[in-house]
């Protein structure tokens, strides 16, 4: 599919079970996938088949099933290398999810490198996850931490950012899409200025793989990570991306199974990329899935998903800015598909709780992004966030419910 004229988001819903379930007696209008998206039954039996007929531990076995299992489990690691681009399947480091992913490369990266007096440069709009390992590091090792500030809109400060970044940042972690405000941040930009400095780039992609087509090798970036739980796959997988180079050089995060080639108590020998980042058994059926759920968005292309979401981005705010006390935060010129919005004269929690009610899925709270709450000098937003699957028929439920609920409060 090439455009949104052909896009069946009917036939792509008929994929996913859990769309035809009701929550309070209401069809449910799923919302909330900013926080996890749905799976296809294209992922459902990828995992079911595994376990029925075809599962064992990889990588150790001699007999059958584990050699199934293992070439399944790195055919995944293929299929991720080519839906962003990776320049060859070493790159391609198997973690638990963005969180490890980052915490992956702050410790095994940065911190060997980093002493007193240097800098990480991060910004205002960060998920947690890409916040507190970098002041785990500081912590450690005495660097200290800069954030580019953010824009009313909800966008970096470009001016700002190319001032912080010195002859003293060592890192530039960033992420590619907020999950608070849906700003889409100018990462290429980014990227080619820290370089032109020397400066290594992380771009925590959580919240774009599943939205926006990435490149890494277009993009140039040292590090990208994800998880698959956001990517119509499950918890517990996501991936991260590093360039062969830098991985190479880096010391092994954690020690365990599957990452030696030797050990003996004089010496152990690491294994080679990417293993020596794989301690332990793995979660093979996560990883399996997630191949499956990459094959599923490549068969109906990113690119018209995009398309769609984007569609469905500007009916929502188009109707939701008609609505009296709704403020929508975060209104960068390049947004993914989702809106964070506050109402007058209703918590953001009662939002959530009267919209669920109407069948209507969405998050609410801080989003573990606190720091852009601080900002806006709110406690909590309600963000309703956009999929593949969802519809203009849904926006306009999720409409209605929001009326209903100002309605209830007046
Ligand atoms: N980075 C961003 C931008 C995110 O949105 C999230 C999760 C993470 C990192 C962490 O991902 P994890 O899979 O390792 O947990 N964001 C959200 C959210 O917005 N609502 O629930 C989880």
């Amino acid at each position: 599919m090439s455009n949104v004229a052909q896009y069946d988001v009917e036939s792509i819903r008929n994929d996913f079970p859990i769309l035809a379930t009701e929550v309070h007696g209401k069809p449910l209008v799923y919302l909330d996938n900013a926080a996890s998206s749905q799976h296809p039954v294209q992922v459902i039996h990828a995992i079911k088949d595994l376990y029925e007929s075809g599962y064992s531990n990889i990588h150790r076995g001699v007999h059958q099933l584990s050699q199934d299992a293992t070439k399944a489990y790195e055919n995944s690691r293929a299929a991720i290398r080519g839906f962003i681009n990776a320049d060859c399947i070493h790159e391609i480091i198997f973690t638990s999810g963005t969180t490890e992913s980052i915490n992956l490369v702050a410790q095994s990266y940065a911190r060997p490198l980093l002493k007193k007096g240097d800098e990480i440069l991060i910004t205002h709009m960060e998920h947690h996850s890409n916040i507190v390992p970098w002041q785990m590091i500081c912590e450690q090792t005495g660097a200290e931490l800069k954030v580019v500030p953010i824009s009313d809109q909800g966008e970096l400060e470009m001016d700002r950012f190319a001032e912080l970044l010195s002859e003293k940042t060592k890192i530039v972690s960033v992420v590619h899409v907020s999950n608070a405000l849906g700003t889409v941040n100018p990462i290429k930009e980014i990227i080619d200025a820290a370089h032109a400095k020397g400066i290594a780039v992380l771009v925590d992609g959580a919240q774009a793989v599943s939205h926006i087509p990435v490149d890494v090798q277009a993009l140039g970036c040292d590090f990208y990570a994800f998880s698959g739980h956001k990517l119509y796959g499950s918890t517990g997988i996501g991936a991260l991306y590093g360039k062969e180079k830098l991985l190479n050089k880096m010391p092994p995060y954690k020690g365990g199974g599957d990452m030696i080639l030797s050990v003996s108590f004089e010496k152990t020998e690491y294994n080679t990329l990417p293993y020596k980042f794989e301690a332990g058994t793995p979660n093979i059926a996560g990883a399996i899935g997630l191949g499956t759920a990459i094959e599923y968005v490549q068969s109906i292309g990113l690119g018209a998903i995009a398309a769609h979401e984007h569609g469905l981005l500007e009916y929502a705010t188009s109707k939701l800015k008609e609505i009296d006390g709704l403020r929508i935060i975060g209104q960068a010129e390049q947004k993914a598909g989702l809106i964070s919005f506050v109402l007058d004269q209703v918590h953001p929690h009662d939002i959530g709780t009267l919209l669920d009610m109407e069948g209507v899925a969405i998050r609410t709270g801080h989003h573990c992004a606190q720091p852009v709450m601080e900002r806006y000098k709110i406690p909590a937003t309600a963000r309703a966030s956009f999929a593949m699957y969802n519809t203009f028929a849904e926006i306009d439920v999720l409409n209605e419910a929001i009326k209903k609920t100002i309605g209830m409060f007046s």
